[in-house]
């Protein structure tokens, strides 16, 4: 993105796709930790969008095996879609603030109406490429990257307009990936989707690992999307998510993939996902997704 690009906040304040609540007070916590003061800092023009695009999110009665609160997450991913299309004709930069990770099914939806060779670097523990069958949860936060390929029920892969899938395996690159499920496995085999676990970043540095992410996931496309899960980064320095999982990526492992995407100006938007206040009194995991950010949109050391 080029720095004279203004950036558009949308928070999503929606934990309905996970099993644990408080990650609808991840927009918030990000935005008390200091991210306005941080962007103004950098120079960087910004607005921040009013939670009012969101419909009432009311109990959704109806059961879908193995979707669960499948009518919420419908309805909050149709309203996001719209949002984020709605950000695109700006022209400003879109920034979507989780929320769970089932958020990611609405930007990715919105973006690739204008977008229809997007790349996506998905940084997490997780691949979240479980479809209903597959997923031992039935958490749909598990779900959003499969959603996005085409993968899963009709009422989700269609979201924002009928075209699916929204994107193509080949620009799809998972970074930091060290819990999968057993369909997880498969679907990444079958589609040959390029997936850097934790073990290659330990035998290739975080440095090679992202230089290939970026070339692959740039390769061909007209633009490149960056998820980035906060749960990716190890729980010693990111306690305050929904699912932390051991050996992850460290302080400076993150800010070096955050900062190698600003280098190769081939970012287009973000969603940071997965921040819960309520498990994280020292909000350092609030304050550690504003640092990234900042990374992410040219901050430097020196
Ligand atoms: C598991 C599932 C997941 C995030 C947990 C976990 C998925 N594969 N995703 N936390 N962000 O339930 O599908
Ligand atoms: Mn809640
Ligand atoms: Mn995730
Ligand atoms: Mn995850």
């Amino acid at each position: 993105m080029p720095d004279q690009q203004p950036v558009t906040i949308l928070p999503i304040p929606f934990d309905w796709g996970a099993s644990r609540r408080g990650a609808d007070k991840g927009p918030d916590a990000v935005l008390i930790a200091g991210l306005a003061d941080r962007l103004v800092l950098l120079g960087r023009k910004f607005e921040t969008r009013s939670t009012s695009y969101l419909p009432p999110l009311a109990a959704d009665r109806r059961t879908l095996l193995r979707m669960k609160e499948w009518g919420r997450v419908h309805a909050m991913s149709e309203a996001v879609a719209k949002e984020i299309a709605t950000i695109v004709t700006t022209g400003a930069f879109p920034l979507a603030l989780g929320g769970d990770h089932s958020i990611s099914i609405g930007t990715i939806a919105g973006l690739t109406q204008f977008k229809r060779r997007l790349g996506v670097i998905w940084i997490d523990a997780h691949a979240d490429l479980n479809t209903p069958e597959t997923s031992p949860s039935g958490n749909m936060h598990g779900m959003a990257l499969a959603v996005s390929l085409g993968l899963g029920d009709s009422r989700f892969t269609g979201i924002g307009g009928g075209r699916s899938p929204k994107l193509q395996p080949e620009r799809v690159v998972l970074v930091g990936v060290r819990e999968l499920d057993e369909g997880e496995k498969i679907i990444i085999r079958q589609h040959q989707i390029t997936c850097f676990t934790m073990h290659d970043i330990d035998r290739l540095g975080m440095a090679r690992v992202m230089d290939e992410a970026i070339q692959i996931a740039a390769r061909g496309s007209d633009g490149v999307h960056v998820s980035f899960d906060i749960d990716s980064i190890d729980p010693k320095d990111a306690p305050g998510t929904g699912t932390p999982v051991r050996g992850g990526l460290n302080y400076r492992e993150a800010h070096l993939g955050a900062e190698m995407l600003y280098s190769a100006q081939i970012v287009t938007s973000a969603d940071f996902v997965e921040v819960n206040p309520l498990l994280d009194n020292s909000h350092l995991t609030a304050k550690l997704a504003v640092e990234l950010i900042a990374s992410l949109l040219g901050e430097r050391i020196l």
